[in-house]
């Protein structure tokens, strides 16, 4: 029986009971983001792939080396269509490794693909690569955004035309580096060195509005602040609450929902709000932990009804950085509370 050694996970029992299965299985695939483009469903992933690198709290074992798009005809498709390499980092001047969550978006029937790397320097950057059609190849830019940092775009339209796009990611994704605005490169390396204390504001995702090309940020990024009940920021050690990485942004019936994954606690939760930039207020939990460390996910209405694409590590039996995407209805209660995701029936 495959059973995990350290969690005791008997997979073939918990994959049984998962509410949904990968969409592809001849690859592994990340970080989920997925948007209708001309009626069809696309998914732009990380490609997980087992590069042999060390396993560290810095995310080095996430070594991935280019993006492959998936597409579904519909919500219903048990499995999705590989459309191959759309770009590679070897394509990237500015590029080193290590290419992380991405994002995708339309405008005037041309495409972009955001994707954060590592630069030639080991600094987290976010590049563009453009495209005539949603599923590549893309060319990328020769320089990543001005001014960006860290990892985890997420771009956002909102209804009147705007494009937002929404960002960072904690420990390996540097976040804690840029709290004075300069990249702080002192040692250690350590993820949980230059972070705040545990009394003090968390840290912040970051949101800019982007350029009318989309090719740069309008503005200075801002910190995107979460409130608590009683509209206090939440402080760095609420852990179980705060950010950490995989920003999402959507928008039901007016109100606009940022999402997050809390990192180490391993849930993805949602706070609302008013305005793109925030303040947000702390709501409650989208998805329990799936089995494997990182939770990442987008949030996207096909018709009517809305669906949450996220990953796990069950098929590769819970190794962390071979992750596998999937998709469940999401649905808003009468009062747009979202109804809490338990990735596993009860045994
Ligand atoms: O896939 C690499 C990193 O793992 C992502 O950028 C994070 O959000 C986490 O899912």
């Amino acid at each position: 029986m495959p059973e995990d050694p350290i969690n005791h996970i008997d997979f073939d029992d918990l994959n049984k009971r998962a509410i949904s299965s990968p969409l592809v299985t001849h690859i592994y695939t990340a970080d989920p983001s997925a948007h209708v483009f001309d009626g069809k469903i696309y998914i732009y992933p990380s490609h997980d792939i087992d590069a042999g690198d060390a396993f560290d709290d810095l995310g080095s074992h996430f070594a991935m080396e280019d993006y492959h798009v998936l597409s579904m005809d519909s919500p219903e498709a048990t499995t999705a269509t590989d459309h191959g390499v759309a770009l590679h980092v070897n394509d990237v001047p500015w590029a080193a490794k290590q290419l992380w969550a991405p994002d995708a978006a339309e405008k005037d029937g041309k495409y972009y693909l955001f994707f954060p790397a590592k630069d030639h320097t080991g600094i987290f950057r976010i590049g563009v690569a453009l495209s005539d059609s949603p599923i590549g190849p893309f060319i990328p830019q020769p320089q990543p955004i001005q001014k960006s940092f860290s990892i985890d775009p997420a771009v956002f339209r909102d209804d009147d035309g705007k494009y937002y796009m929404y960002f960072g990611g904690t420990w390996g994704g540097q976040l804690q580096r840029w709290r004075t605005g300069v990249f702080n490169p002192e040692q250690p390396e350590s993820p949980f060195a230059f972070l705040p204390a545990d009394h003090e504001p968390a840290l912040c995702a970051k949101v800019a509005r982007l350029t009318d090309d989309l090719l740069e940020f309008e503005e200075e990024a801002r910190d995107l602040v979460i409130l608590d009940e009683m509209g206090n920021a939440l402080l760095q050690g609420d852990n179980t609450r705060r950010f950490f990485e995989a920003s999402w942004m959507h928008k039901y019936k007016g109100t606009y929902y940022f999402s997050w994954s809390t990192g180490d606690t391993h849930y993805l939760s949602y706070a609302t709000g008013d305005n793109p930039y925030g303040p947000f207020t702390y709501k409650g939990r989208i998805l329990e932990p799936v089995v494997g460390w990182t939770s990442h996910h987008s949030i996207c209405a096909y018709g009517d009804k809305w669906y949450l694409f996220y990953h796990d590590s069950s098929l590769s039996k819970g190794v962390t950085h071979l992750r596998s995407v999937k998709i469940t209805p999401l649905q808003h209660d009468e009062y747009g509370f979202i109804k809490t995701i338990e990735p596993y029936r009860p045994v």
